[in-house]
């Protein structure tokens, strides 16, 4: 990317009610009739690891990816007390997945992440809630984000993160949601903000059971490391996945409890010990990687074809493959 794009490294605004500029990626105006322009386009790689009491029904976290525009992706964190009430929470998670993919061409939904979810959770029909984060890339760079609770999306540029989603709660471990039920969060309570990317930009997302088990300067350094999207996304899960079992990982997650003061009983804080660990949950991460493409531009008339992005639309819960990852390790 060229440096005269400075414009760019702007920090991140907050999207708040009229629609994002349009701003040009970067387009060439050789000819009219045929021109070739840029377009940004999302690399995009995947890795769910299930909460290790749930590996066999394959967790309550859901995701689902596309291509539509310049790349998709959405995650889905089931709400676990839902269980004490005898109800599956994976059921609601996947449900808000799937009909987010039905309705991302939908014309009222029109490329809006908040609207998507609107719809998706007006046509769900299962008890539960969930948290959920939704992030759209258009073909000129800005990243669409909408997201209800404690799922999160960073943005790493040039080995720091340059932008961050905030969690939204009522109190500790206790996220926004989008619910079935009147009482829940819906789409006009989601965090909603626009940011733009340059090429090789990272985007890492995740649910709550990755951000609690991982700091961004081991994101950064997996990142770095990592050849690809799909390589990335997996060894980042497994770290997480690491530390979530380990009683002696000082986590994210056990510091901001203590941060909320809450810690082990007095008398065993006078015996030295001191409330620590990682957090048991689904892991999800998504990893994605903004990408150039020269697009021919005939006669003005935009192409679909050539994004060099290879991913089809799809809707996930774990593979096998995973679900064996997670009981083996
Ligand atoms: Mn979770």
């Amino acid at each position: 990317m060229a440096a005269s794009t400075a414009s760019r490294l702007s920090p991140p605004r907050l999207h708040v009610s009229s629609p994002p500029p349009h701003l040009p990626l970067r387009r060439s105006r050789l000819s009219p009739l045929r021109a070739a322009k840029l377009e940004a386009v999302l690399s995009i790689g995947t890795h769910l690891i299930p909460h290790p009491r749930k590996a066999e029904t394959g967790g309550e976290d859901a995701f689902f990816v596309s291509t539509d525009a310049g790349g998709v992706f959405a995650i889905a964190d089931g709400v676990s007390g839902w269980a004490e009430k005898d109800v599956n929470p994976a059921l609601f998670s996947r449900e808000l997945m799937a009909h987010s993919s039905t309705f991302l061409k939908d014309e009222e939904v029109n490329h809006d992440p908040q609207l998507l979810l609107m719809k998706a959770h007006a046509a769900t029909t299962s008890i539960g809630s969930a948290t959920v984060i939704i992030a759209m890339l258009e073909k000129t760079g800005i990243l669409k984000i909408a997201s209800v609770g404690d799922c999160g999306l960073k943005v790493i540029r040039k080995g720091q993160v340059m932008f961050s989603t905030c969690p939204q709660e009522h109190y500790f471990d206790c996220p926004y949601q989008i619910s079935s039920e009147a009482i829940g969060q819906t789409y006009m309570d989601a965090l909603v903000c626009t940011v733009n990317l340059m090429e090789g930009d990272m985007i890492v997302s995740g649910s709550d059971g990755f951000f609690d088990n991982i700091f961004d300067q081991e994101i950064i350094s997996v990142i770095s490391e990592s050849p690809g999207v799909d390589e990335a996304a997996k060894a980042l899960a497994e770290l997480a996945r690491k530390h979530s079992v380990d009683f002696y990982f000082d986590s994210p997650y056990s510091m901001e409890a203590r941060s909320r003061g809450l810690d082990v009983p007095s008398w065993k804080k006078v015996l030295g010990a001191k409330l620590i660990g990682g957090k048991m949950d689904d892991i999800t991460v998504i990893v994605a990687q903004v990408k150039e493409v020269m697009i021919q531009d005939d006669e003005g008339m935009d192409r679909e074809e050539g994004q060099g992005n290879e991913q089809g639309s799809a809707i996930a819960a774990p593979t096998t493959e995973q679900i064996e990852d997670s009981i083996a390790t």
